[in-house]
């Protein structure tokens, strides 16, 4: 069933940034050990390679990664499965968003409206 999800051109972005995330996490989840989880080295190498903008340059300190693959791994099996990986993802997207807000609040201040309130 995922197969046939997978091999059909996604429609909109969306699909495909979810089709995006899948494949990303697979093609670093195969290369050692299991295949379907991402180990230590493995999440390291995402991070560096996938996330390197976002993250800054915090995630070539091991300790940083260390940090994440402890915040991570919920069920302690010193891997990082699909459903472990989505939800850093969620958390990170969440922090670009409210970046974003707060972005747009500080460029754009709405017509008629005072940036600052004053009692
Ligand atoms: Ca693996
Ligand atoms: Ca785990």
């Amino acid at each position: 069933m995922p197969d046939t999800i997978m091999s059909k051109e996604p429609s909109s972005n969306l699909e495909s940034a979810m089709q995006m995330l899948i494949k990303t996490f697979h093609k670093y989840s195969g290369k050692e050990g299991d295949k379907f989880t991402l180990s230590r080295g493995e999440l390291k190498e995402l991070l560096l390679e996938e996330l390197g903008t976002y993250l800054g340059g915090s995630s070539k300190d091991n300790e940083a990664v260390e940090k994440v693959m402890n915040d991570l791994d919920s069920n302690n099996d010193g891997e990082v499965d699909f459903t472990e990986f989505i939800i850093l993802m969620g958390a990170l997207t969440v922090a670009c968003n409210d970046f974003f807000l707060d972005c747009k609040t500080d460029e754009t201040p709405k017509e008629g409206e005072s940036a600052e309130k004053k009692n």
